[in-house]
């Protein structure tokens, strides 16, 4: 889903396509409520016609392709005009970026060394954080200040995306790759070694949940086989964690969300388990 914003003053306009608005993915029928457009004039621009005022009232439905139905729309458009001194009026651009400023530096506290220290942080920990696990945000930050600045990192659907998307910067010419829209588990591992596969010589991250990786196990064969130097970031919290937040979001208790963690080779190796040779 594309989502352009307008400004609130002007209350124009919601301009969504396709995949219907406020859709989390393409192909689902999985509505964000929250993320709904309100008190704003809404254009909805899809390719089918039945998706066309489904979520929220619109003011103008147009069904069609999106590239061609933005261009024929640009051109009936008049570009604002500048004020007297010659400038147009960049209160809307600085007010969001303000907001994303600000944003930044509330993300920024949350993965600071000292933050479990405060007094949000030592509350945050007591409650959330009891075996004073490494934050996950913490990790992120470092993998971001610790990765080359053209380095391909892929992210896991689940709560990597989340780490990922706040706290590594898509500096220089690092790529991202994801399954996003899509929405399918368990992408990162594998996308990670397509890319390296591609290119040897450029640094690779896949930030991987302790869920995701769990289901393709047995492509880390792959990867030792063939000798590709990924970086595997996991995220070990126990848990399907997105799902875990999603029944919290809904009023529910967690439910089937907690992970077996074994240790396959715990001590020292049996006598019997020695190489087998062919
Ligand atoms: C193939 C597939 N199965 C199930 C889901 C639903 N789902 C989305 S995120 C998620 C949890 C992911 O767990 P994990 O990989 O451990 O990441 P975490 O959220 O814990 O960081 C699940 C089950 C999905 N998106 N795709
Ligand atoms: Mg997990």
């Amino acid at each position: 889903m594309v989502l352009v914003e307008g400004s609130a003053e002007s209350g124009v306009a919601v301009l969504t396509v396709p995949g219907d608005i406020g859709d989390r993915e393409l192909g689902a029928d999985r509505p964000a409520r929250d993320w709904y457009p309100q008190g704003r004039t809404v254009i909805q621009v899809d390719t089918e016609a039945a998706h066309i005022g489904r979520r929220v009232p619109v003011e103008l439905g147009l069904v069609g392709d999106v590239g061609a139905t933005v261009r024929d729309l640009l051109a009936r458009l008049t570009a604002e005009q500048p004020g007297s001194d010659g400038a147009r009026d960049r209160g809307h651009l600085e007010r969001a970026r303000e907001r994303f400023v600000a944003w930044r530096e509330g993300q920024a506290r949350l993965a600071a060394p000292g933050h479990d220290k405060g007094l949000v942080g030592r509350l945050r920990s007591a409650l959330d954080n009891r075996q004073h696990d490494i934050r996950p945000e913490a990790l992120a930050a470092a993998v971001d200040r610790a990765a080359a600045e053209d380095a391909i990192f892929t992210s896991d659907t689940g709560m990597a995306t989340v780490w990922l998307s706040r706290f590594v910067e898509m500096r220089g010419s690092r790529r991202l790759l994801g399954s996003f829209n899509l929405g399918s588990m368990p992408n990162a591992m594998p996308q990670a070694l397509g890319a390296q596969c591609l290119d040897r010589d450029r640094q690779v991250v896949a930030f991987c949940g302790d869920g995701g990786l769990s289901m393709l196990l047995g492509d880390l064969m792959t990867l030792k086989s063939h000798a590709l130097p990924v970086k595997l970031v996991v995220f070990d919290n126990r848990r399907l964690g997105m799902v875990k937040l999603e029944q919290e979001q809904a009023g529910l208790p967690e439910f089937g969300t907690v992970l077996d963690n074994p240790d396959f080779a715990p001590g020292s190796p049996p006598p019997w388990a020695s190489r087998v040779s062919a």
